[in-house]
């Protein structure tokens, strides 16, 4: 029976065809993606705390509406990717367990600090367009759950990207006060978000047999590549500068050549020393604690209606 569904698998992604949630597939895959996809679960959750940081400190009553939607849209995909996750056989409690623990990851990009009102529209810009590149091939990764989550979140995510957009663009339309936030706010942002796309090709352990099994789509080098090639025109709009004096267009490989990255800075991110790490786990921490109460409260309830029905 194994070896007919190893086969039925094998036949699924040779045909770039879809995996559902019933049907047989390879323990390590079905581990690939528990790992990305609840550390992507939890990155929309942790992502959460940078921006309600400025919720309360909004320039405007409309800054403040639009902030709160985007914030409320993370939790939804938070919430919409662990339950695609749930699908894998994992409960909501152990992602959470895992989390809390600081057993799991999530993005390297949430432990930075947000300093000024234009890191809102720089993360928008930047991360959420880091964030898009990265996910709109995973649209059509192979197990069905995911990119299905993916269809809705990029849509979102989008209009996300626009959004921060639009806050440096209103900034860089202002005062000379102005236009330098925004400048600063970009050239804090900008490697971090290169950095959310991964280590570099020859140092990324997963990525292979990802990209066999058709999960990931193309390489960390290569969306990062592409994502570059995003922003230079759009920074031109903007009239921002992106704060790498070595990014030059490569007539021969048709692709920008970038400056180095500063992967000792990520290495020290990823192993917990980034500079808003301990900050951010607290917080979750007791976020989770404060909201026992109304898990209890739920169960509680839930318990009581079934002994209703049964009674
Ligand atoms: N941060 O072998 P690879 C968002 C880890 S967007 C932390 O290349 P893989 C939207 C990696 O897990 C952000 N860890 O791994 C938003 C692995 O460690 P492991 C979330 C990283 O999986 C916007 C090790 O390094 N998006 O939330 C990072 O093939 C604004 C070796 O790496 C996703 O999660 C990193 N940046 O490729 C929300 C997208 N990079 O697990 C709020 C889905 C690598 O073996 C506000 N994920 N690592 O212990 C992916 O596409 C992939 O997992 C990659 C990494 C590309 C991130």
């Amino acid at each position: 029976e194994e070896a007919a569904g190893r086969e039925r698998f094998d036949d699924l992604i040779a045909a770039d065809s879809r995996v559902e949630p019933r049907d047989w597939m390879p323990d390590d895959y079905r581990r690939t993606l528990i790992r990305q996809m609840s550390q992507h679960a939890n990155s929309e959750i942790i992502g959460m705390q940078p921006e309600a940081n400025w919720i309360t400190r909004a320039p405007s009553l409309k800054r403040k509406a639009i902030l709160m939607a985007k914030v409320q849209d993370e939790a939804g995909h938070g919430l919409y990717l662990y339950s695609a996750t749930q699908t894998l056989g994992i409960t909501r409690d152990e992602m959470t367990e895992q989390l809390i623990a600081g057993k799991a990851r999530y993005s390297s990009i949430f432990n930075y600090p947000t300093v000024s009102w234009a890191d809102m529209g720089a993360i928008g810009w930047l991360v959420d367009g880091a964030a898009i590149c990265n996910q709109v091939p995973l649209c059509r990764a192979s197990y069905a759950p995911y990119g299905r989550a993916m269809v809705r979140i990029c849509k979102e995510e989008s209009f996300h990207q626009r959004q921060g957009f639009e806050i440096l663009l209103s900034l860089m339309r202002g005062t000379t006060a102005q236009q330098q936030l925004a400048q600063d706010a970009v050239n804090r942002w900008y490697w971090p978000s290169l950095m959310m796309f991964g280590p570099p090709d020859d140092d990324s352990p997963n990525s292979a047999r990802s990209m066999a099994w058709k999960i990931k789509r193309f390489s960390n080098d290569e969306l990062r590549q592409r994502f570059v090639g995003m922003l230079v025109p759009q920074a031109e709009v903007l009239g921002v500068t992106l704060p790498d004096p070595d990014l030059r267009w490569n007539e021969e490989r048709q692709a920008y050549d970038l400056g180095p990255i500063d992967w000792t800075e990520f290495n020290e991110v990823l192993s917990g020393r980034g500079p808003c790490n301990a900050q951010r786990m607290q917080r979750r921490r007791e976020a989770h604690e404060d909201g026992r109460w109304v898990r209890e409260a739920a169960a509680a309830y839930a318990a009581k209606q079934s002994g209703r029905v049964a009674a």
